[in-house]
């Protein structure tokens, strides 16, 4: 395990589209792994993978609340209703807040680390979070979704 740099906003690598993941092996596990290490040590609530530079379909995500960590890998959001709107940060965007619409509740699809397929119903902080670390895989970053002010904590 080993902790791995998160780029910041302005790196060209935030903004480009990931693969799919074709392998469910070692070097998939270690990137998982480093992951869930490095979004825990930077308290954040979830992490993808082109955050630490690696263009893969993946993202993790802890909630903090008792759930524990849940790994995504080749997701796909696959049905969305409603509307919330959530104060958002990033940890690619380090100290900016701003309130974003997302769904209130979304299905994923999606695999998990062994390559077994499994389905999560998401709402509420949940879904905001599934919405925004799926976004980060097509090389979208909340501030691009900012309703109002984008504020400096
Ligand atoms: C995405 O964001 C998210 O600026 C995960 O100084 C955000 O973990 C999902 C963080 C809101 C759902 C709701 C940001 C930590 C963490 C910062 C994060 C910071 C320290 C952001
Ligand atoms: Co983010």
């Amino acid at each position: 395990m080993a902790l791995r740099a998160i780029l910041v906003d302005g790196d060209d690598l935030l903004r480009k589209t990931s693969k799919p993941v074709e392998h469910f092996d070692a070097r998939l596990h270690d990137l998982l792994d480093d992951m869930a290490q490095t979004m825990y040590k930077a308290r954040g609530i979830g992490l993808a993978a082109p955050q630490v530079g690696v263009l893969r379909r993946v993202f993790v995500v802890d909630l903090g609340d008792g759930t524990g960590l849940r790994e995504f890998v080749n997701p796909v959001i696959s049905a969305a209703l409603g509307d919330q709107v959530y104060e958002e940060g990033c940890l690619s965007v380090p100290g900016w807040y701003g309130n974003v619409h997302r769904p209130a509740r979304l299905t994923v699809e999606a695999w998990d680390r062994h390559g077994r397929p499994f389905r999560l119903d998401a709402a509420d902080l949940m879904a905001v979070c599934v919405s925004h670390e799926n976004d980060h895989l097509d090389g979208v970053l909340f501030k691009d979704k900012v309703d109002g002010e984008l504020v400096k904590l």
